[in-house]
């Protein structure tokens, strides 16, 4: 067994969870901030057999997609009445960032 741990963008974490559900998965949504843009991301927990690996991954594929950004970094140190406009720098956001871990058990408390 499995866990799955990935890190999504908000804006696709809604169609990858109802296509999860849609199938059956299991799944967690956890609100996460990314520590180096610190904008709002989504972590998945999602366990499953190993089987079940390789389609989980592909869900993932198919629902999340690459986004460029553009930050712009601190300008440098200029001398009195000098102005330097910052130059934006482009950042790749992924598609998705997963952790797969093993998994030795899931146990569901249900009394
Ligand atoms: P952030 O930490 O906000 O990173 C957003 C994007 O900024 C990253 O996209 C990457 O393109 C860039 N970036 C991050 N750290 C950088 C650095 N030290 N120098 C230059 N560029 C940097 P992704 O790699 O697709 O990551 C998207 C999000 O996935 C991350 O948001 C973070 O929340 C998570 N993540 C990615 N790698 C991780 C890791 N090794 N451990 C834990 N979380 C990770």
């Amino acid at each position: 067994m499995k866990l799955l741990i990935a890190v999504v963008q908000r804006q696709d974490a809604g169609d990858l969870v109802d296509a999860l559900t849609a199938r059956s998965h299991r799944v967690t949504r956890i609100s996460s901030e990314g520590g180096f843009l610190r904008e709002g991301n989504i972590t998945l927990l999602i366990a499953v057999e190993d089987e079940q690996v390789e389609a989980v991954m592909q869900l993932i594929h198919t629902h999340c997609n690459m986004r460029i950004r553009y930050i712009s970094p601190l300008p440098p140190v200029a001398e009195s009445g000098e102005f330097y406009p910052p130059t934006p720098v482009e950042v790749q956001v992924g598609g998705a960032t997963v952790f797969v871990l093993n998994a030795d058990s899931v146990t569901r408390v249900l009394s």
